[in-house]
């Protein structure tokens, strides 16, 4: 790694060549950023087969920490229209990665013989390596189980995984002013031995970071670059005719701007006819480079197959009609998740037997009193927003107990307006139901929601938080 670089990446004097790089933009109501419930940076977009949304893995920058070491989850996103998200909640956190210490930085995806994988990068355990760790879930939503980290991949920060029109699987990583690739053995946990190519020498400025795509045949690697070592990051891309090269520079794709960063980093695709970057930027946060959020614009092509340079919007991007921003982000968090997704089940258990609930299952045996289901809500700010949970309550109306950043075990009260203990009536319901619970006061950072038995009776399928759109 190049020292100054290296050096840098901790210092406040990347957000503060970040804020020189121009004013922050006025926080109008646009579609950029494209989610502003949550700080989320190092966007990885895709598209599955057979499904119209598309689906967004992003590493998660934990608010009032003031640096990138404290990253410890990770989200994902999904939207039909670009306009309208859904935030599913943490669907990897450290505590379940065993091989892991710190530092869960960038990511990519994967689906591979009907599992999905998340492609990760944290340090390691006893060596402070990066490593490219995988988890695996049989939803694109998650949550991720951890299966491991792929062998013959040292210092694999930033991951990308490719894989072309043959089958064949390519891994990509950039670290401290390197870029590697590398084929890919089938179960996806090892490398194709004697295949890895250090691809730093054919990418002018790389720092880390790397995407790879394919358009008309040719293969675009695009990537965070420092011009001349100094930061903040520009995007560059280079062409060649094979996923591992050699890869011929074509120049810079979107610049230093107004509100960056200091880092940048994306990917790039095409959603139903039209091309677009994700990448991250510092506007919600007024500049703080270790409070990013996603961002999302239109890229287009040269005939010649070059790409014309972006210029962030916060008018954003609309799909199939609808039109460009507000964009508008719910969280959406299973019942069924439990320990996965930083919750728990106390007492209650995953059940599958009653149709049409959402996710992978719903939450029963709330037969005790305190029996209980616990999720978490990470926020970027402290808002209000609407609670809505999903339930069956067969048996008649039955009250429960809702607590939100109380504390999770009955103990002494707190007159702290931001928290919240209810008895909450479930009128009697024989199908899947959604009861409007009313306005909670989410905190910066992470929340915890504990809805547990008085009387029994319930199911609870999820719990759905709507951002409360300031009046006008
Ligand atoms: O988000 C943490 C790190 O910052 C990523 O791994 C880099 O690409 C940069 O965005």
């Amino acid at each position: 790694m190049n020292p100054l670089a290296s050096l840098f990446r901790q210092s406040p004097l990347r957000t503060a060549v970040a804020l020189a790089v121009g004013m922050i933009p006025s926080l109008s109501r646009g579609g950029n950023p494209l989610i502003s419930t949550v700080h989320s940076a190092d966007p990885s977009g895709h598209i599955w087969p057979g499904d119209a949304r598309l689906w967004i893995y992003a590493s998660h920058d934990q608010p009032g920490t003031n640096t990138h070491d404290t990253m410890i989850s990770y989200h994902v996103f999904s939207s039909a229209d670009l306009v309208n998200w859904i935030d599913y909640g943490v669907v990897l956190h450290l505590k379940d990665v065993k091989w892991a210490a710190s530092h869960m930085w960038a990511i990519d995806a994967v689906r591979w013989n009907g599992t999905y994988y998340l492609v990760f990068c944290a340090q390691e355990k006893g060596t402070g390596i990066f490593r490219t760790g995988m988890a695996v879930s049989q939803q694109p939503q998650g949550p991720f189980t951890d299966i491991g980290f792929i062998k013959g991949v040292d210092w694999g920060q930033d991951p990308a995984l490719f894989v072309d029109d043959d089958g064949q699987p390519y891994l990509f990583w950039g670290c401290g002013g390197n870029c590697f690739g590398v084929r890919l053995a089938g179960d996806l946990m090892s490398v194709v031995p004697g295949t890895t190519v250090r691809l730093t020498d054919q990418l002018t400025y790389v720092f880390e970071g790397p995407w790879v795509h394919k358009y008309q045949g040719r293969y675009y690697l695009s990537y965070p670059g420092l011009p001349g070592n100094k930061w903040p990051e520009h995007m560059y891309y280079a062409t060649a005719n094979q996923p591992l090269g050699p890869y011929t520079f074509q120049g810079e794709y979107l610049g230093a701007f107004t509100g960056q960063a200091g880092t940048n980093h994306g990917s790039i695709l095409e959603y139903r006819g039209t091309w677009y970057a994700l990448y991250h930027s510092a506007w919600l946060s007024g500049g703080n480079g270790t409070c990013r959020n996603l961002m999302m614009d239109e890229l287009h092509y040269n005939a010649d197959g070059t790409i014309r340079p972006i210029t962030p919007t916060t008018s954003g991007v609309a799909a199939d009609g609808a039109m460009p921003g507000p964009s508008h982000c719910i969280l959406l968090l299973e019942a069924e998740n439990g320990e996965a997704a930083c919750g728990s089940l106390l007492g209650t258990r995953v059940a599958t037997e009653r149709p049409g609930y959402s996710g992978a299952g719903y939450v029963r045996g709330f037969d005790h009193p305190n029996d209980a289901v616990i999720v978490m809500a990470q926020a970027a700010k402290p808002a209000p927003y609407h609670l809505k949970i999903r339930y069956v309550a067969p048996a008649g109306d039955q009250e429960n107990k809702l607590l939100v950043n109380y504390t999770l075990i009955d103990g002494p009260r707190s007159d702290d307006p931001g928290r919240y203990d209810k008895s909450i009536t479930f009128p009697k319901a024989g199908q899947w139901t959604e009861l409007d619970v009313g306005i909670v006061n989410l905190k910066e950072g992470d929340n915890y929601l504990k809805l547990y038995s008085k009387t029994g009776g319930i199911e609870v399928d999820y719990f759905k938080l709507e951002p409360v759109l300031p009046a006008g």
